[in-house]
């Protein structure tokens, strides 16, 4: 299996409720690497634009508000297989559904407010590192 990196983002609901620690915790603890890092407040067009796969989703504006609503930390995480194992930590969208020991699980409020971003696929993961981190290695 190879070495990625993929990007993660700890919304601004779990940045307000205080749980930064919490969940790098839970990064380092699956050996999980952090090679990038920067604490943003996202303007609603930064929002937009990242979140541009979703323009066309009914939860879109609401979606964009809330990511632009406060501090978020954006960081790129570096692992074996660390895109699909990412997604795992991270347990499902909805945290009703997320198993038990999953970000969402412990931290996330709701489908929206749900804790953690994590890309979906290296091509995801390749547009949304650049995104934040322009000219960075993407391995
Ligand atoms: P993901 O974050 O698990 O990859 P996506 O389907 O890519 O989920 O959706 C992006 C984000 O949009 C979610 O993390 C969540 O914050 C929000 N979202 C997704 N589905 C809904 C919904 O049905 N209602 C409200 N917000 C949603
Ligand atoms: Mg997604």
């Amino acid at each position: 299996m190879a070495i990625e990196r993929t990007l993660t983002i700890i919304k601004p609901d779990a940045v307000a409720a205080g749980h930064i620690g919490d969940i790098i915790k839970l990064f380092e603890a699956q050996k999980f690497r952090i090679v990038a890092a920067r604490l943003v407040n996202l303007s609603k067009k930064e929002a937009e634009g990242f979140y541009a796969v979703h323009r066309s989703k009914g939860f879109f504006e609401s979606l964009t508000n809330f990511m632009s609503s406060g501090s978020a930390l954006v960081m790129v995480l570096e692992a074996e297989n660390a895109i699909k194992r990412l997604r795992e930590v991270m347990g499902a969208t909805n945290p009703a559904n997320a198993a038990p020991g999953t970000i969402r699980k412990l931290y996330a409020a709701s489908i929206e407010s749900n804790a953690v971003h994590g890309s979906d696929a290296p091509e995801t993961a390749a547009y949304e590192i650049s995104y934040f981190f322009p000219g960075m290695n993407l391995i």
